[in-house]
């Protein structure tokens, strides 16, 4: 455990650039860093939640499966800080870079940046592409999945609104195989579009601890929510 009170970090997204989108396996960047793929039904949030966690527009809403190519990689670099006085950051030798700030007479501030790389998959779950782009779709998908071992998180986004829906069990039963299947690897579950619930509803979610984001009406508040339980999860903390 790196961090003894996560109510006391910051996370700062420092970088993000669009590194590369790959069709086959052999097209992807080498799997040197911790990966985060996002996944989740057409339309359900994705590109927004990816660009909300890159701070950058870098992700294209609204793609076109079929045309678009089938795995996109981001990357970005967090810097997590934590106020001396509040929590310890210790043993963080693996990490790239620890950096050591002191500007302040009052404040000591440890800060550690993180390399991280998102991945986009466009075309999941889009109902009305052709059987053949979908047959060669799902092949390649599944492959890269669970080859991949530098996927450390899978992100299932799910529409706030909708929770019961066919395909997100199915993006369930397909995800949960896979984080049982390895022991380095979690799943996060993330309700998008929450500014669109009535406060009953949202309060509902929340009482079961679900994470949940509106990338229209985002308090800073829920954004580092947001990034702490991705940055932990994903690094296994
Ligand atoms: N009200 C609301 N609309 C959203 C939110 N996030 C995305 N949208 C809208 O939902 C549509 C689909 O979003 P997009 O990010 O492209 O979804 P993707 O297909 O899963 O990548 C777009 O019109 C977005 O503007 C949100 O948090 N609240
Ligand atoms: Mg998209």
């Amino acid at each position: 455990m790196f961090i003894q009170n996560q109510m006391h970090t910051h996370i700062n997204v420092l970088q993000s650039y669009f590194m590369q989108s790959a069709q086959i396996i052999k097209d992807c960047p080498a799997p040197n860093y911790t990966e985060i793929a996002m996944l989740g039904r057409s339309n359900v949030g994705k590109s927004s939640i990816i660009n909300l966690l890159l701070n950058h527009k870098l992700a294209k809403s609204s793609s076109i499966p079929g045309k678009t190519k089938l795995i996109n990689f981001f990357s970005t670099t967090w810097e997590l800080s934590a106020n001396k006085k509040d929590s310890i950051i210790h043993d963080a030798v693996e990490l790239d870079e620890i950096a050591m700030h002191n500007k302040e007479e009052s404040s000591c501030t440890k800060s550690m940046r993180i390399p991280l790389v998102f991945i986009d998959f466009p075309g999941f779950g889009y109902a009305k592409v052709s059987k053949d782009t979908k047959k060669i779709w799902d092949k390649h998908l599944t492959d890269f999945i669970y080859k991949r071992q530098s996927i450390k998180l899978f992100c299932h986004l799910i529409d706030s609104r909708h929770t019961d829906l066919a395909i997100d069990a199915e993006i369930e039963r397909f995800l949960k195989a896979i984080t049982e299947s390895r022991q380095d690897c979690k799943l996060l579950q993330i309700y998008t579009k929450d500014d669109k619930l009535n406060k009953s509803d949202y309060h509902k979610l929340k009482a079961q601890n679900k994470i949940t984001i509106s990338t229209l009406k985002k308090t800073p508040q829920a954004i580092q929510q947001l990034y702490h339980a991705i940055l932990y999860a994903s690094l296994n903390w």
